[in-house]
């Protein structure tokens, strides 16, 4: 049995079923992780939805930005934006099974010493912390505050119940966050490389953190980040598959990496 952390899909669905025909996956016998954003602004996000969720037993994947936005656009509280390539999988017959699927996706999830999130974590968070909050959110995503928790993380109103508007703003951490400053205030809107952070941020795995030293942060969504990188307590898995990168996948057990350069066409609007 190999357990396999693959990096952010995006839709690109070729390039995921060729990375996982050269790790040789099993699904009678290995399992993988994902560290989320399944989906969009890739080709095939239908494509990868379905596999993933009929392998449903084999895999473990936490939510991304780009999951929320799939799940807020279903909902009816965001519409599509021009770079999107979400409206196969809005208008597919099975779009209501599959985004529940989704929905019921953690936004972290640890076992041993490694813990997935599709982003990150705030420098005074624990792993019992981010498990925590992911707790939190999941369940508001389950009942009737969901539309009330997405409305709050695209808008950042403040109108809603502070206890949603709370759960927004751990679910913007935990999916949005590259950078940060040492008090853990993010600056969400920032999408560059560490060198061009704004003053007084850095990456947030880079500040003294009350993590377990132990922890392995399996992370994605920062393709400017350039990884895949193994990092003092964290390994960055998005190699901007989406952007005519790869796809990475590792071995939890034993760090051993391997990548499938993309095969979709690159957007180049990034
Ligand atoms: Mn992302």
């Amino acid at each position: 049995m190999a357990c396999w952390a693959i990096g952010d899909v995006q839709g690109c669905w070729r390039s995921l079923e060729s990375l996982l025909a050269t790790i040789g996956f099993a699904d009678s016998r290995d399992r993988l992780w994902f560290t989320g954003d399944l989906v969009n602004r890739g080709p095939e996000s239908l494509e990868v939805l379905r596999w993933a969720a009929a392998h449903d037993g084999r895999i473990t994947a936490v939510l991304g930005n780009h999951d929320l936005h799939l799940i807020a656009v279903h909902l009816g509280i965001s519409r599509l934006r021009p770079r999107d390539t979400l409206d196969e999988v809005l208008e597919a017959p099975d779009a209501g099974e599959l985004i529940a699927w989704l929905r019921a996706r953690p936004l972290a999830h640890r076992e041993g010493r490694h813990l997935l999130v599709h982003a990150g974590l705030l420098p005074r968070w624990t792993e019992d912390d981010a498990l925590e909050r992911s707790r939190h959110v999941s369940a508001a995503l389950h009942d009737d505050r969901a539309g009330d928790l997405v409305h709050g993380l695209r808008y950042e109103t403040t109108n809603l119940d502070p206890d949603v508007v709370a759960r927004a703003h751990d679910a913007a951490v935990l999916t949005r966050l590259r950078v940060c400053t040492a008090e853990g205030v993010p600056a969400l809107g920032f999408k560059g490389p560490p060198a061009d952070a704004p003053a007084g941020h850095r990456p947030w795995f880079d500040h003294p953190h009350r993590r377990d030293p132990e922890t392995r942060v399996v992370f994605g969504h920062w393709a400017a980040l350039g990884g895949p990188h193994l990092l003092p307590g964290a390994i960055a898995l998005d190699s901007g598959c989406v952007w005519g990168r790869s796809l990475t996948a590792l071995r939890l057990d034993d760090d051993r990496i391997v990548q499938q350069a993309t095969l979709e066409p690159p957007r180049r609007d990034g």
